[in-house]
């Protein structure tokens, strides 16, 4: 029989270590839309059609390409709705004398997969995906015996490996990391070039149809769907970023305004996570883009560290601390998701912004991610696993491996400080420096306590006050107690007392938005 190929949803290249020097005579590569995966979580209706569609397309590619592909539709009758069941299928419909597959990216499917040599009687080789520049052992090896994982001191490590911005062993410019000069707050009427959208084509709009069909009550809007979904059209999006906006990438990286949805980011991390950008290429074209003084260093270097920095080490992170990541809970936090992170109903204008965007274009800059989103769900002590759900559900970008250190460990601190080296705590103060939410919220920003103000100002502090005995020997926060002490024992019970206030009007979310 034939070398039987399964490609999962996002390893859609071309080079992938599975296809990699196979006989086009001697393959068949099996692809597989399933209802499990699908329905893990209720995924945006967005992300379900960039998947499918940049499924089907790369499907096409390949059968124009001359490889045999066994594509299976979600509408196919005889659908098993798994992974697994669906190999069962095709080990029975092709007899095949090897199955290669390269690691999922996730760990639940990763789990299955292991189990595939023990189900199946035919030969299983499961490789290693050498997309990623640092494999596993490399990673595990860094890490042990190291008390805390910095992301900075792993970043030299891949920027040494990869020779990007390197001037011999020295980094270029002369540092490392050029974040201190990447946190210009927006001017007045700061804009940015409009990204390039791609409009449904036919195998794309089956797959709105489809979504609209079967995934009818899942969160987000199909209305402004624009995503690349081939390698042609990510590299078209990936020369839009190189030619227009990484100049001021840096800069602006921080930065929000109300609107104005991607700014000078790339907006390719759909597409790299898909499979149809080689992460290590971009980084090169940035460098170019430096070398030939097209965009500053700051700019550069920032975005290299993204990719080969953070991008790089939270997948490492991930698979070091599987499973128990997933329920990692240092804060113990317990409340419920406020309904309005799925309704957008709030009278908070930065929450509500990002809310919308998320709702739009499932997509949210990171900033808005971390220090709206993230800071809001940390401060009031959302769950961890509500928390985790909702990102894994609202980004066209979401996999777990990618989302779960972003949100556990970043985030919300519930890996104990293995990650960051400080919960990202802020108040209102850092989202109107970074922002222009604030000047037509109905919260006063400058109003620390009591009616109309800013809820994240008494929010902070209430969680400063109830955290502060793991926090206050942290030599990066520790010292803010002496402000909170300084205030005097009735300006801390207004604190307190607003805050509380406010949590009591959240409305948990209803059951069933994240799963069914
Ligand atoms: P840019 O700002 O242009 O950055 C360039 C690239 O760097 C991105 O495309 C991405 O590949 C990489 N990158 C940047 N930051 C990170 C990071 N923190 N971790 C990993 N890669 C990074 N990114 C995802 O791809 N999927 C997720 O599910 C996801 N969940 C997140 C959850 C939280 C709470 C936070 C704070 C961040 C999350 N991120 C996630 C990281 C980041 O927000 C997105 O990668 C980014 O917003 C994508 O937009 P962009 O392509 O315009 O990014
Ligand atoms: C996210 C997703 C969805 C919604 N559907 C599918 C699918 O039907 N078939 C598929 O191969 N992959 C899908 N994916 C992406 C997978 O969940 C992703 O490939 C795994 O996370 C790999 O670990
Ligand atoms: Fe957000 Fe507070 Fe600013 Fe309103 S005042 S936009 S709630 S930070």
């Amino acid at each position: 029989g034939p070398v039987l190929v399964p490609v999962l949803g996002d390893q859609l290249t071309r080079d992938l270590a599975s296809l990699r020097g196979r006989s086009k005579d001697d393959t068949v590569v099996l692809m597989m839309e399933v209802w499990d995966e699908a329905t893990y979580v209720r995924h945006h209706k967005q992300k379900i059609v960039l998947i499918f569609s940049a499924m089907r397309h790369f499907a096409a590619e390949l059968r124009d390409a001359g490889w045999t592909v066994d594509y299976v539709r979600m509408d196919d009758e005889d659908n098993a709705g798994s992974f697994t069941g669906e190999l069962a299928r095709a080990i029975e419909d092709h007899a095949p004398r090897l199955v290669s597959v390269v690691e999922a990216g996730e760990w639940r499917v990763r789990e299955d997969m292991d189990q595939w040599a023990d189900k199946f009687a035919c030969e299983i080789e499961i490789l290693r995906d050498d997309r990623f520049i640092c494999s596993q052992a490399e990673f595990d090896d860094w890490a042990e015996d190291r008390e805390s994982l910095r992301m900075e001191y792993f970043y030299r490590e891949m920027r040494r490996k990869t020779g990007l911005l390197m001037d011999g062993d020295k980094p270029e410019g002369g540092e490392w990391n050029y974040d201190s000069e990447n946190r210009k707050p927006p001017k007045d009427g700061l804009s940015a070039p409009q990204r390039p959208t791609f409009e449904p084509d036919e195998i794309t709009q089956a797959c709105l149809d489809l979504v609209e069909d079967r995934f009818a009550d899942h969160f987000g809007s199909l209305d402004h769907f624009g995503w690349p979904v081939t390698r042609d059209q990510a590299e078209q999006a990936a020369d839009a970023f190189f030619a227009e906006r990484i100049e001021r990438f840096g800069p602006y990286q921080d930065a929000m305004v109300h609107g104005q949805d991607d700014l000078f980011h790339s907006m390719l991390s759909t597409s790299i996570n898909l499979g149809l950008l080689d992460p290590l290429e971009l980084c090169k074209r940035a460098e170019k883009a430096y070398r030939d003084g097209k965009a500053p260093l700051n700019s550069v270097e920032g975005f290299i560290r993204q990719i080969i920095g953070w991008r790089e080490y939270v997948r490492g992170f991930y698979f070091n601390r599987m499973p128990h990541l997933q329920k990692a809970n240092a804060l113990n936090a317990q409340r419920g998701l406020p309904e309005f992170y799925w309704t957008g109903e709030t009278d908070m204008r930065c929450l509500a912004d990002c809310i919308r965007s998320t709702r739009d274009n499932a997509h949210a800059h990171h900033i808005q991610r971390l220090m709206v989103l993230g800071n809001f769900a940390l401060l009031a002590g959302i769950s961890p696993r509500e928390v985790q759900d909702w990102y894994l559900v609202v980004y066209a970008d979401a996999y777990e491996w990618v989302e779960l250190p972003n949100v556990a460990a970043m985030i919300l601190y519930a890996d104990g400080g293995a990650l960051a080296s400080k919960p990202y705590a802020a108040s209102g103060n850092y989202i109107n420096k970074m922002s222009n939410y604030c000047k037509e919220c109905r919260y006063s920003v400058s109003k620390k306590t009591g009616e109309g103000a800013c809820p994240f100002n008494p929010l902070y502090w209430h969680f400063m006050h109830r955290h502060r005995d793991r926090l206050a020997s942290n030599h990066r926060i520790g010292r803010i107690y002496q402000n909170w002490d300084r205030m005097g024992e009735e300006r801390q019970q207004e604190y307190l007392d607003s805050a509380e206030a406010f949590l009591d009007t959240l409305e948990p979310a209803a059951s069933g938005w994240a799963r069914g």
